[in-house]
């Protein structure tokens, strides 16, 4: 154990406590940042009720009201601390080529200079007058073979009490760690120490953010947000940036993608992974209700955020959820577009950066068509529809979030802890795309299917500190979240394709789909929500070989009879609009792939242009 530790700290050393680098690790942290004491969280049902106390206490937290929203609190940010922060996302990978053009590198030494070792660290003394809360947990089902599991250590019990609802956490975590077991050190603080006597606030932070992972030692360091994915370690730093540097090592995937399991009225069970970028209605899709022409369809959820997969013995890919809760969306979900949701939402909630009502619960814009006649906002002002209308003013941020555990979702699936994980039959890769990228087309092959996700364009939501609303290129939806060489990343989807093709294992299909192409007038002429079952039918009957579909040119479109439109009033005409490839528009679209191949020139594997090549000559013969 370290000197300064040694000297007065005391590590509060819970006696199951056995791993003797998890031991000397937090004493080193401990003695670094200064923290004034440290408890080890034990995740249990009693503990959280006493964070939970505490934060009301320290105005962090709001309790809502006990009938109308049981176990339920509410959290206010910082507004300057209400979304990722890609810009101050740092992979410190040995060389800059490893971590590729598209993420934040800094030397490993030089990083650790500025947050560690250099007279003005950042997290020397940083959690002085704050708690340290030891916080370990498994990323999937404990023991599974595809789970892994971290500690992070933070200073903010908002963090502890968020990480028991969206990891297995505590006790049982460090029992399994034994005396040798691996984890992934995950270091987080607000970066607001307080002096002798000085009051906090309800949501400290500081205007200084780093959010950095070092793939090579697999640690990650985050200072000065107390938001979600800037905070909430297990989620994007780990299961994403530093498990892909996993998984690519490992030869598995760790991906951005929900989970779900569609069950035919014959009974037959169908498993499908879907990739879109934040706050693209990833939730929505995985607690997806079928129309009410689908009688006997029933979707269940396995995630909704993060898959890790691996190859099985028999060479399928298997897939788990990592998480043990959902960081969802709240604006615009309601009863008619996640019913699930809502119902996941009744009780034993944190919500952050939600309106609260006059009555003590929470409200958002969408949740009800007729809004609260008063409000307070989520910034603590008065807010009614007469201020909305005179001032553009927002009830909820429109990234406020809801921290929920799966086992709150009434369509969960039986099989969402199995440590085996689920077989997958199905990728989707979706963008939002007001136009240019048709509703449904699938690969004809693995590497086309590639070529789909990695110059997937989407565009920006508030998931994101930044601007909104233009279109970027999203590789997989992996851009804010690859822990490594977007080319690499591309590459190894090939090499993992290959290997189990080599097996004799049939492949994944691959489809790509567009939810939010608009029309003339704006607004988006695709139902969505439920409706997107319709979708999900084609590609079941693809996979059973029954689905139509001509050749298009990057890959294979329904017609409109070949998708089942009982129940609903979908023109032939509003089809072509959601449909159609127009040759300028595509024209267009390439150049942009263009543009991102030359970024992603070292490394880019020669199958993506080749594909693209393809895709052109079709271009130019259907404009002859
Ligand atoms: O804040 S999170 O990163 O957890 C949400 C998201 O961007 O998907
Ligand atoms: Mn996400």
């Amino acid at each position: 154990m370290n000197q300064p530790a040694m000297q007065g700290l005391r590590l509060n050393l819970p006696a199951y406590v056995k791993n003797a680098r998890l031991i000397a690790w937090v004493a080193e942290i401990a003695a670094l940042t200064e923290a004034a004491d440290v408890y080890w969280c034990d995740g249990s049902a009693d503990e959280y009720q006493r964070l939970c106390d505490q934060l009301v206490a320290a105005g962090t937290f709001k309790k809502l009201n006990p009938t109308l929203r049981p176990g339920s609190y509410l959290a206010n940010s910082d507004p300057s601390d209400v979304a990722r922060v890609e810009n101050r996302t740092f992979i410190c990978s040995a060389s800059k080529e490893d971590a590729g053009p598209t993420n934040n590198w800094m030397a490993p030494d030089e990083m650790r200079q500025l947050l560690q070792i250099g007279d003005q660290a950042l997290f020397k003394g940083c959690m002085r007058g704050r708690t340290l809360y030891v916080v370990p947990f498994s990323m999937g089902p404990l023991g599974s073979p595809i789970a892994h599991i971290g500690v992070e250590l933070s200073d903010s019990p908002y963090v502890a009490v968020n990480m028991r609802t969206m990891t297995r956490m505590g006790r049982a975590v460090i029992e399994l760690l034994g005396t040798e077991g691996d984890f992934v050190p995950c270091v987080h603080s607000v970066g607001a120490p307080l002096q002798e006597g000085q009051a906090d606030v309800s949501w400290p932070c500081n205007t200084t953010k780093y959010i950095v992972h070092f793939p090579q030692t697999r640690e990650i360091w985050s200072y000065g947000s107390g938001y979600g994915g800037n905070a909430l370690l297990g989620k994007k730093c780990f299961a994403l940036r530093i498990a892909s540097t996993m998984g690519r090592a490992q030869g598995w995937l760790a991906e951005h993608m929900l989970v779900l399991g569609v069950q035919s009225p014959s009974g037959k069970k169908s498993h499908i992974a879907a990739a879109f970028p934040s706050a693209c209605g990833k939730t929505n899709f995985a607690m997806l209700i079928p129309p009410a022409a689908f009688n006997g369809w029933k979707i269940t959820t396995i995630g909704d955020d993060i898959a890790w997969i691996k190859p099985g013995a028999d060479g399928r890919l298997y897939a788990i959820n990592p998480e043990a809760g959902y960081f969802g969306v709240a604006p615009g979900t309601n009863a008619h577009t996640n019913p699930n949701c809502m119902a996941s939402l009744q009780r034993d909630v944190i919500f952050t950066n939600v309106a609260l009502t006059d009555d003590g619960d929470v409200w958002w814009e969408g949740m009800t068509d007729t809004p609260p006649a008063h409000c307070i906002d989520w910034q603590g002002k008065d807010w009614t529809p007469a201020i909305a209308k005179a001032t553009g003013a927002k009830a909820a941020h429109p990234n406020a979030r809801f921290t929920v555990a799966a086992t709150n979702n009434p369509a969960l699936d039986d099989s969402w802890d199995n440590p085996a994980g689920v077989p997958i039959d199905a990728f989707i890769f979706g963008g939002r795309r007001s136009t240019t990228v048709p509703l449904v087309t699938e690969a004809r092959d693995w590497t086309e299917g590639v070529n789909m996700a990695a110059t997937m364009g989407s565009e920006t939501t508030a998931a994101a500190a930044g601007q909104q609303g233009v279109v970027r290129r999203d590789p997989f939806a992996m851009l804010p979240f690859i822990g490594y060489s977007m080319a690499d990343y591309f590459q190894h989807w090939l090499d993992l394709g290959a290997k189990l093709q080599a097996s004799g294992a049939k492949l994944p299909a691959i489809y790509c789909v567009n939810w939010f192409r608009k029309g003339a007038d704006g607004k988006f002429v695709w139902p969505g929500y439920g409706e997107n079952m319709r979708v999900l039918k084609w590609m079941l009957d693809r996979l059973d070989g029954q689905g139509g579909g001509t050749e298009n040119v990057f890959g294979v479109t329904p017609g409109y009879a070949d998708l089942t439109w009982d129940g609903l009033d979908f023109s032939a005409q509003q089809f072509d609009t959601v449909t159609r490839i127009d040759a300028a528009e595509w024209r267009a679209e390439l150049k942009l792939h263009d543009e991102l191949f030359t970024q992603l020139d070292f490394h880019l594997p020669a199958e993506l242009p080749a594909v693209k090549a393809r895709i052109e000559a079709r271009l130019a013969k259907a404009a002859d």
